[in-house]
């Protein structure tokens, strides 16, 4: 008895280590910014295989990196940082968007320049409170990069789809 629920223990164990950075992250970038400008937001898509929370995160570019929502409140747009962090529901693909989930990059160190990259490093929980990190590149553009802002995925994966030889209709 004593032997066998060592192993099923230890099998969870293994189990929460591995779903711990189970986040794909898709479709990430960083707006850019002019000169004077201290702050701005990072956008990109979250499925968390598991379910997980976006809990934080941190930049080499910014002072502070924090998880924002920009909400409507009594007709007024305003923005705060999402206490307790952003819900990734399990399997479910979360967008971080202009006008909604950001990540928020305050006290920047020198102005994002468009068509270079900022690194971005974001902190997972999972359900059982276990942080996992995920480290990212992002593009630096003035607009979500094409075939990002129609809300549709950048790319379909049709390979899948019978295997037909690639011919073209008549
Ligand atoms: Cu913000």
């Amino acid at each position: 008895m004593k032997l066998k629920s060592f192993i099923s223990l230890s099998t969870l164990a293994l189990l929460s280590l591995s779903a711990s950075a189970q986040v794909d992250v898709q479709n990430a970038w960083a707006r850019a910014t002019v000169k004077g400008q201290m702050a701005t937001g990072a956008f990109m898509t979250l499925t968390a295989k598991d379910g997980a929370k976006l809990v934080g995160g941190s930049s080499p570019a910014a002072g502070v990196t924090q998880v924002h929502e920009m909400k409507m409140d009594a007709g007024v747009m305003k923005m705060a940082e999402v206490k307790g962090g952003i819900d990734l529901p399990a399997g479910k693909a979360v967008e971080l968007k202009p006008g909604g989930y950001h990540v928020m990059l305050l006290d920047l160190k020198a102005p994002l320049m468009k068509e270079t990259t900022v690194p971005l490093t974001l902190i997972f929980k999972d359900a059982k409170g276990v942080e996992s990190k995920v480290e990212l590149k992002l593009p630096v553009a003035a607009t979500a990069p094409a075939g990002m802002a129609q809300g549709k995925p950048a790319a379909m994966d049709h390979s899948m789809h019978g295997t037909a030889p690639a011919k073209k209709a008549p």
